[in-house]
């Protein structure tokens, strides 16, 4: 079986396939891949520039930040097309089914200890990511290049890293090498892989995929997408499966808006409450689990979850021209095919 479900081979954009999605941390080369333009060249004379309203511009080399203190975290980071084929009319972008999620472990360094190290001034209001990828659009002039801004207490949150390494080993070129940033919670498009630069800024950043990407188009205006909207998965049992009458159903919830408080499964139209598990970090996803009868014949399973702000997903997503966080329901039909699991206890 193939390590990732490729939607595209140039720029690469790769799905996590369903049994990878089963692991509670995503085998490493099952991580899905996003990327907008070709994989830039990493190289060992790779720096880093800290520019804009700092008190003093810096450039700091692969050697200068491994020498600052490291830091990990263990998060689910969502693109924010995932499940866009869910959509309907499907929007334009990535054909994404619903692998365009993973949870990993990601290492380096924080990224405020950068923006310390070159001084950020009380007015500072938001941060750019530059990419070193680049390339021309069909809709925007010249050569367009991946960059993306942060509010500044964002980027100044200790958990807000400057990857370099992923699952403990160096980052891979599709995945950022040498340095790319981490924002925990937040949809994957703010986490800026090949990191050349940082710019301080005291005025709202207009780049493209700030502008005319990565923002939710709905006939009511256009809002820009932040944080990952609350979402569950089950990933067992999967979509056309044979199922015994005693099913245990399994999956994932998550939110960039605050903790899993509660996950509810519905067998054909009866809701029930699932059990929570503990998540591996407060930003991975939370292990749901509802043991339960089923009855015979063609059966719709469907899981909703509700997160620690009170937002629960919609049973119906606003459609969005761009196709951006189709967090609704997801109905899984099933079979099920009469024969029991052993009961627990025999
Ligand atoms: N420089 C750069 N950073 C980028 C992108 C990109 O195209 N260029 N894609 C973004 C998007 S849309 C997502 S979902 C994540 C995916 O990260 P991954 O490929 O490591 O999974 O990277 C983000 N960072
Ligand atoms: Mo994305």
């Amino acid at each position: 079986m193939s390590p990732l479900d490729v939607v595209r081979v140039h720029p690469l954009c790769a799905e996590t396939p369903v049994a990878a999605l089963q692991c509670a941390t995503t085998p490493a080369e099952s991580v899905y891949i996003r990327s907008n333009f070709e994989t830039p060249d990493a190289h060992d004379a790779w720096t880093v520039r800290v520019t804009g309203v700092v008190q003093r511009p810096i450039s700091l080399t692969l050697a200068d930040i491994a020498g600052l203190p490291q830091r990990s975290v263990h998060v689910t980071m969502e693109c924010a097309g995932n499940w866009r084929l869910g959509m309907d009319p499907v929007p334009e972008g990535e054909p994404w089914r619903y692998g365009a999620v993973s949870t990993t472990t990601w290492s380096g360094v924080s990224l405020s200890g950068l923006l310390e190290l070159a001084g950020v001034p009380p007015d500072a209001r938001e941060v750019v990511a530059v990419g070193a990828d680049a390339g021309p659009r069909s809709d925007a002039a010249g050569i367009v290049r991946f960059e993306r801004s942060l509010p500044i207490d964002v980027a100044m949150h200790p958990d807000t890293l400057i990857a370099t390494h992923m699952d403990g080993a160096r980052l891979t070129p599709d995945h950022g090498a040498p340095l790319r940033v981490i924002v925990p919670g937040w949809y994957g498009m703010a986490s800026v892989k090949w990191l050349a630069g940082l710019e301080v800024r005291t005025e709202p950043f207009t780049g493209y995929f700030q502008r005319q990407r990565y923002v939710y188009h709905t006939g009511a205006g256009t809002i820009p997408v932040t944080r990952a909207l609350v979402k569950s998965m089950i990933v067992s049992p999967l979509p056309g499966a044979n199922c015994p009458t005693d099913a245990d159903i399994r999956g994932w919830a998550w939110s960039g808006h605050g903790a899993i408080t509660q996950v509810d499964v519905a067998v054909n139209d009866a809701w029930h409450r699932a059990a929570l598990g503990v998540p591996a970090s407060p930003y991975a996803w939370t292990p749901f689990s509802l043991r339960t009868q089923l009855p015979s014949g063609d059966v719709m399973l469907r899981s909703r979850a509700t997160d620690a702000s009170g937002a629960v997903q919609p049973d119906v997503i606003e459609w969005n021209s761009l196709g951006y966080g189709n967090n609704a329901v997801r109905a899984i039909p099933v079979r099920v095919v009469g024969a029991s699991l052993p009961a627990a206890d025999a």
